[in-house]
């Protein structure tokens, strides 16, 4: 199923349309941006994903170092090396990403057109939990300033990290604020019952899977009481993976919540799920089919075909105007009405 009314401008924004940060650099993909409103602005905080212009034969990459950018380069004859999915790179059973990811911003008076503005420069990994870069950002809009939370890469591990902010020029990073292995965190954008809540996704390799997690704060900054709310579904859209996209929609039902979900393919769908007003650790009802599906030609074809992916979005009355990332290459829009999305929700 796809319920979506996908914007005729798609894509909106494509690699060609930016010129590369890093000198020497070419832009693979545009991924997966968050999304904020300021002075009666659209920002997209995008997620770029940069790597060395490539020769014949060799495979390179940047990775961030504490003096500056630093490229690595492997022989694809190679028999230690493994490329067989093209965002990562095994070399020696050691992990490394095909591309350096960082935010840009772009901004928009009509939701369509976008450019940049000089004054909101980009912002890099800049700690060694950063090193492969920084990805994926929500933008939770509250009253004292936009908090963002996107995930880390390096050698090490990949988790949540947090910065603040209320001019997208000065940043507070309050450093990592989920361990290990963990991704796709989205606060919401008010208290409940005096708490902040966000959804997560930890990983685990041995019992569980990738599972979408809920915990609460007195501050944003130390989590905890964490329940699982939503685990993979054999047989559906979202049977290996599923994670939050942006902050969830209050709406007299419930909070509502588009998620992504994945099968083991990766192809990635956009699904929905209902939680209780007053205690979001309560799950509604939650979509049976996707309510959106890789269907359109550049979803289906790109850096990496097959996927949807949503983390950021502006609501105007019923209307969920989402942003997304299609093939892990364009950045694309879409409009979601929300009653709709609700009527195809069944309620446990
Ligand atoms: C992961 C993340 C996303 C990406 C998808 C599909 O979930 O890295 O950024 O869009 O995979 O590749």
């Amino acid at each position: 199923m796809d319920i979506c009314k996908r914007s005729g401008s798609n894509p909106i924004l494509r690699p060609l349309d930016f010129v590369p940060a890093i000198e020497g650099m070419e832009i693979a993909c545009l991924l997966n941006p968050g999304v904020f409103k300021m002075d009666h602005r659209i920002g997209l905080v995008i997620r770029v994903a940069e790597r060395p212009k490539q020769k014949e034969g060799k495979i390179s990459f940047p990775i961030y170092t504490k003096s500056g950018f630093k490229v690595l380069e492997f022989d694809k004859t190679d028999s230690d090396l493994d490329l067989s999915d093209p965002r990562v790179i095994t070399y020696q059973g050691k992990n490394y990403l095909t591309t350096l990811s960082y935010f840009r911003f772009a901004f928009s008076d009509d939701g369509i057109h976008f450019y940049e503005d000089p004054a909101f420069p980009p912002v890099f990994g800049s700690r060694s939990s950063e090193a492969f870069g920084i990805e994926d950002c929500r933008v939770a809009t509250m009253k004292d300033g936009y908090f963002l939370t996107f995930t880390e890469v390096s050698a090490l591990a990949v988790g949540v990290g947090m910065m603040e902010t209320v001019d997208f020029k000065h940043y507070t990073h309050h450093g990592m604020i989920f361990p290990p292995h963990n991704k796709d965190c989205a606060i919401f954008e008010e208290k409940i019952n005096s708490k902040y809540y966000a959804f997560h996704r930890p990983s685990s390799p041995e019992l569980g899977g990738n599972y979408m997690w809920i915990a609460e704060s007195p501050d944003r900054l130390h989590w905890g009481n964490h329940i699982c709310i939503a685990a993979t579904r054999e047989g559906h859209f979202d049977s290996a993976r599923l994670g939050a996209g942006a902050a969830p929609i209050k709406t007299s039902e419930g909070w509502l919540e588009i998620y992504h979900g994945a099968t083991k393919e990766n192809r990635y769908c956009l699904g929905a799920m209902l939680l209780d007003l007053d205690n979001p650790t309560k799950v509604l009802a939650r979509s049976e089919e996707p309510i959106m599906e890789p269907i359109a030609p550049y979803e289906q074809t790109g850096f990496f075909g097959n996927v949807v992916f949503s983390n950021g979005q502006i609501v105007e009355g019923d209307t969920v105007h989402i942003y997304y990332g299609a093939s892990d290459e364009v950045i694309c829009t879409a409009d979601f009405s929300i009653r709709e999305i609700l009527d195809t929700l069944s309620v446990k």
